[in-house]
């Protein structure tokens, strides 16, 4: 098991505990060095892919280090920093949102619900390791993510059940189920604006909102603050959704290792489809906007979570 003992940092905003992050840092090395922590601390709350039943294992770690962007683990570890927390707290919350986001991904990608070989730049889970075993790498990852959680530390105003609970309830059926059932109900269907927002608040935000939380929970975050997380990752999860509806049209299958265009053949409800690509990329620009007027109440600290945001407005893949 992993377990983070770092030196306490002095300058005020120049660390997290173990964590180089001052404001001068450049955000492309503040990404990496937060994927290489979550990586790393993946590996060591992982059982090893040689562990009985190896197949198992190898299925789970195959899917989780595929080389994902680890954007929802980012977002947490910096909510934990706005709030003056520490990465060595928050990682057991990164590293379990993350895994519920790959299980989500493996399941996605099964021939009973979206049918894809390609998950990021590699054959999806099932193409590799059968549909049985897929299944199953997928159901391990869920549960992997709660036994990780469950070894957080409880804070003041945040016990580890409330911390286990903030989870479940996003990756469930009210939420990220809820959102996958709507999405598959939807396929073929003319999709209205109301039914779009239903649909992406719950399939992708819900659990952008539950990571950005989660990292303010770690760190004993305000009530005031707690909120305003809440609200920035309700908005930045929308902006991110509708970004990637524009890229599934707009980029092609090798630059976004999955299937480009699959929203088109499927008749998914995207905003292209329902607005238009202009309108969308309009939409995206707004929703940020909404997610960084949400960071007030951080000033200076908030500056993190307001470049990334801004990253993920441009990003191309
Ligand atoms: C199977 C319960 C269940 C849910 C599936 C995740 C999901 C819900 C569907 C996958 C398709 C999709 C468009 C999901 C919305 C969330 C999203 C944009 C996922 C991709 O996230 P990235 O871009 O992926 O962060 P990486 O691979 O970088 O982690």
């Amino acid at each position: 098991m992993m377990h983070e003992h770092l030196p306490r940092a002095s300058g005020a905003s120049q660390h997290v505990r173990g964590l180089h992050t001052g404001a001068a840092m450049d955000l492309s090395a503040y990404l990496k060095q937060c994927a290489q922590r979550v990586d790393r601390a993946l590996d060591g709350y992982l059982p090893r892919a040689t562990a009985k039943p190896a197949t198992i294992h190898r299925a789970m770690r195959y899917s989780l280090f595929a080389g994902g962007k680890r954007m929802r683990p980012v977002l947490c570890l910096a909510a934990a920093e706005a709030c003056g927390g520490e990465v060595g707290a928050a990682l057991p919350a990164a590293c379990a949102v993350e895994c519920v986001h790959t299980y989500s991904l493996v399941h996605d990608d099964l021939p009973c619900m979206d049918d894809d070989d390609l998950r990021r730049g590699r054959p999806t889970s099932h193409k590799v390791f059968g549909e049985g075993v897929a299944v199953l790498a997928g159901d391990a990852l869920l549960t992997q993510a709660f036994e990780i959680l469950a070894q957080a530390a409880p804070t003041p105003r945040y016990p580890i059940a409330a911390q286990i609970r903030e989870l479940a309830v996003a990756s469930g059926s009210l939420q990220l189920i809820a959102g996958q059932i709507a999405d598959l109900e939807g396929e073929g269907k003319p999709a209205t604006r109301a039914q779009l927002r239903f649909i992406h608040e719950r399939k992708t935000a819900a659990m952008i909102e539950a990571s950005l939380r989660l990292g303010a929970m770690s760190a004993n975050a305000t009530p005031a603050k707690l909120s305003a997380l809440t609200d920035f990752g309700r908005n930045l999860g929308l902006a991110f959704q509708v970004i990637d509806d524009i890229l599934d049209v707009t980029q092609t299958s090798e630059k976004l290792g999955k299937s480009a265009g699959k929203d088109i053949a499927a008749e998914k409800a995207t905003y292209p489809a329902v607005i238009g690509l202009e309108a969308s990329k309009r939409e995206a620009a707004r929703l940020t906007a909404a997610a960084d007027r949400a960071l007030e109440v951080f000033g200076k600290k908030g500056g993190r979570l307001r470049a990334i945001s801004g990253r993920l407005l441009h990003r191309e893949s």
